[in-house]
């Protein structure tokens, strides 16, 4: 084995130096010009494999090349957003979003303040979130590069990212449900952004005690309507369906022929209470199915505005009797300890997988639509009508252990994380898919061992009506020996996997350590679907409203100090390398309104401004206006500085404050 190793290596050494002596010197444009004696020196010397050298040319990129992928992973328990270059797998920002962040001056005295108090639970700041699944906009089923979701799985919160300029604009809390898990997945069109709720409570946070679980408790899931021109949700027009207390899980959209649906697994339809008699561990796995849940959106649209619904906490609700009567909600068994739901390319099917089972099942959109059609539905003991699965079942595929989530490619694959087996399924998809592919159709095609108990998965635009194909990436849970040992909170391990080849081909090609939190989800989005400023578009620009302030300074002439009172009102612009004005002086106690407004207009020339002494810190890129407000409490001299290297002069980019006692 070893030999065999050693002349590929050999061969691919050879194969490299008649590619570097058959390029001409000089003939830099080559794609291969790059290969020399020296390069083979060190494929030689790290030990490097045939499949290392493949795997580092599939993903290094050069300086000053950029990536064609871009990844939005959730920040997990940060509360953050992550960007990251694919394949490169280079972090590019770090969005700061139910947690405020210093380098983005978020939560430090300016706007970021006022989004982040949209997320305050019964009136207190709640400064973090569990981020788990970030939602792309879509038009058509497809991303269109416009905004990012996330939710905030302790506090069933929503935020919206604007992708023009990578930055939070809302964060809105539920005003009914404590926690939530299945969100945010976007509807084809962005109309709604879903969040699906995880464990079962009393809803509008009342209470009850648990031997109350069955008739007091209840699942909820809320369709965010989404204000696309505003880039805002609109909760006027939000509504939420009341669900029996399983634990709705995750949900997905329909899309195209399944469009106006939405598809959710759940567990614990045991009802279980806890409290270690049994544990939940043993009581919500009892069972051997759960039910998908089958929701008719649209329908429930209709509902709202017939006023069939009722407003509890500035949220319309259907509850759960209507919904089962008026044909919103179905049920379907789905085996053992469900998890995951995934809808094909085309909306035609529906994957789910089972942490407890070592298949993943298949449901028909069109099998469920006649079941529903058939009529003589039996119910659940709330009223739901259950389909019988093998009445919505098209394929049930056996992968392996542990199967949770599933994305696609434009090969008519689906790919399925593994948890359990720590490992990567490519199978192919039956049905209209059948001919992409060399295999025959519902088939295991090859299982690739990742490091290790991966989670979710995701594929270039592996969860949209038109996957890419290319790359998945697989984020692994547990990492343990795959870097070096800083101690025993260890990374999370994101690998990257070739997918380009048919068939068993499936590499793994890189691994990069998240060093701050637990990522769940992420989706892949063509870079050159995103349309982002290089600088805001106009001077005087606030990132909030998203327009023109009124308060902008809009040339340094205009700069003054104005007092009303004991108010004081700063007219501040900032540019290379000093503010104007460079002194303030007021007295304690007065009250403070400062607005700064950047004049630059090159790219990545952004200015920062601390406050000592205030807890002040702001980010202030390009064009952008940001006001702070405070009482000057605290007399004595300070100074503003900017803290962004900007110029050879910036450590001169400072001013005074000075507050007298
Ligand atoms: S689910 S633990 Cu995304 Cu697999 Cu949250
Ligand atoms: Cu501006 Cu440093």
């Amino acid at each position: 084995m070893k030999k065999l190793i050693s002349v590929g290596i050999l061969l691919l050494i050879g194969v490299l130096f008649i590619v570097a002596c058959g390029g001409a010197p000089g003939t830099g444009g080559t794609p291969a010009a790059g290969l020399t004696v020296d390069a083979a020196a060190v494929v030689q010397a790290r030990g490097l494999s045939s499949d290392d050298i493949y795997a580092a040319v599939k993903t290094y990129t050069p300086s000053g090349k950029t990536d064609p992928y871009i990844m939005i992973a959730s920040g997990g328990q940060s509360g953050q957003v992550l960007v990251i270059g694919i394949p490169s797998m280079r972090i590019l920002k770090v969005i700061g979003v139910f947690t405020p962040e210093p380098w983005q001056g978020y939560g430090f005295g300016g706007s970021g303040d006022e989004i982040l108090a949209g997320g305050k639970v019964n009136g207190k700041d709640v400064l973090w979130g569990d981020t788990h699944h970030p939602g792309l906009s879509e038009t058509n089923g497809v991303y269109d590069g416009q905004f990012a979701f996330i939710n905030d799985k302790a506090n069933a919160r929503v935020a919206v990212i604007d992708l023009r300029d990578f930055s939070t604009k809302q964060i809105l809390k539920n005003p009914n449900a404590i926690n939530d898990h299945g969100g945010a997945f976007v509807t084809p069109n962005t109309e709604y952004v879903i969040e699906g709720p995880q464990y079962a409570a009393p809803i509008g946070y009342e209470y009850a005690a648990l031997d109350q679980y069955k008739d007091k408790y209840r699942g909820l899931i809320t369709f965010w309507a989404f204000d696309r021109m505003k880039g805002r949700f609109d909760q006027s027009k939000s509504f939420q369906i009341e669900l029996p207390p399983y634990w709705q899980d995750l949900c997905d959209a329909g899309k195209k022929v399944s469009e106006g649906w939405v598809f959710c697994n759940s567990f614990n339809t045991e009802l279980a209470i806890g409290g270690n008699n049994p544990s939940f561990e043993a009581g919500t796995t009892k069972n051997d199915t759960d039910y998908l849940h089958i929701i008719n959106y649209k329908k429930a649209e209709e509902i709202v505005r017939a006023g069939k619904a009722k407003q509890l906490n500035g949220m319309m609700m259907i509850d759960l009797k209507t919904a089962a009567a008026e044909g919103i909600l179905f049920f379907s068994p789905e085996p053992k300890s469900p998890h995951g739901s995934d809808v094909t390319p085309g909306g035609e099917y529906i994957v789910v997988g089972g942490k407890l089972d070592p298949h993943v099942t298949v449901y028909s959109f069109e099998k469920i639509q006649n079941a529903i059609q058939a009529g003589g539905l039996k119910t659940d003991e709330y009223g739901v009508p259950v389909i019988p699965l093998d009445k919505a079942m098209e394929a049930q595929i056996e992968l392996g252990l542990g199967p949770l989530h599933t994305v696609f490619d434009d090969k008519g694959y689906a790919y399925t994380s593994l948890f359990l087996d720590s490992a990567v399924a490519r199978w192919s998809l039956g049905g209209p898919y059948e001919k992409k592919h060399p295999e025959p159709g519902w088939k295991l095609v090859q299982k690739l061992p990742v490091q290790y108990n991966i989670g979710h998965i995701t594929a270039v635009e592996g969860d949209t009506a038109e996957p890419g194909g290319q790359f998945v990436v697989a984020l692994n849970k547990w990492s343990i020996d795959r870097f070096a040992n800083i101690g025993p909170l260890m990374p999370q391990n994101f690998q990257l996997v070739d997918i380009s080849k048919t068939g068993d081909q499936m590499k793994v090609l890189y691994d990069m350590p998240i060093g701050m939190a637990e990522p769940h989800y992420a989706e892949i989005i063509k870079a050159d679907r995103l349309k982002p400023w290089q600088v805001y578009p106009q001077v005087g620009w606030n990132a909030e409203t998203m327009s023109v302030d009124p308060k902008a300074t809009l040339k340094e002439a205009d700069a003054k100090v104005v007092r009303n009172g004991n108010q004081v009102e700063i007219f501040m612009t900032v540019i290379r390398s000093h503010y104007m004005p460079e002194k303030v002086e007021i007295k304690k106690g007065d009250h403070v309104i400062w607005h700064l407004t950047s004049l630059e207009r090159t790219p990545d020339a952004t200015h920062g401004f601390a406050l000592s002494g205030y807890n002040i810190n702001l980010s202030i890129e390009p064009g952008k206006t940001e006001t702070i407000e405070f009482d000057a409490t605290l007399p004595g001299t300070f100074t503003y500085y900017c803290t962004e290297f900007c110029s050879a002069l910036h450590l001169e980019m400072l001013g005074y404050f000075l507050v007298q006692p």
